[in-house]
């Protein structure tokens, strides 16, 4: 290989590379700037189960302090065994989301747990963004909206709010 040869690729290679990365980049780029995004969202109900002899039950029936736990105490969550007390709670998998403002969000939800689902998904201006609906177990639905402004959306399970609270965040 000549002086000359070297020199040229010398000057040649480190610019092939930038233009290589550049191209690269704009591609990632344009991923970002995705127009539709959508995502499965499971309804589901979180549960948990001990005994007596394994601790107490809980002094505050966990239902009178949120709409979205459940409580069964002994004798109820098993007649078999009335040792046994189950808690429980209500949850959106998963619970939180990005997109990029000016996005079109889809949630395909699915409710394992619970018959009933009062949803809706509201704005970060506070608007209803999906008007509230009820959803049912074993149904397949897909909630569609425009993210056409900057901040944090919610998907609200009235019914078992707050802790069926997803937040979908617009960057
Ligand atoms: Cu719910």
């Amino acid at each position: 290989m000549n002086r000359r040869f070297r020199a040229i690729l010398a000057v040649v290679t480190p610019i092939l590379l930038l233009l290589v990365v550049a191209a690269w980049g704009a591609g990632a780029g344009a991923a970002q700037r995705s127009t539709a995004v959508e995502f499965a969202v499971t309804g589901a109900e979180l549960k948990g189960t001990t005994t007596i002899a394994s601790l107490a039950p809980p002094s505050d029936d966990p239902a009178t302090l949120s709409d979205g736990y459940r409580y069964k105490g002994p004798g109820d969550a098993d007649p078999a065994d009335p040792t046994k007390w189950e808690v429980s709670s209500y949850v959106w998998v998963p619970s939180a989301m990005t997109v990029f403002q000016g996005d079109t969000v889809s949630l395909r939800i699915f409710s394992v747990n619970g018959d009933k689902h009062e949803v809706w998904v509201q704005a970060p201006d506070g608007s209803e963004v999906i008007r509230e609906q009820e959803l049912n177990r074993g149904r397949d639905y897909t909630l569609t909206f425009a993210a056409s402004q900057r901040g944090y959306y919610t998907l609200v399970c009235t019914t078992h709010d707050p802790t069926m609270t997803a937040v979908i965040t617009a960057l």
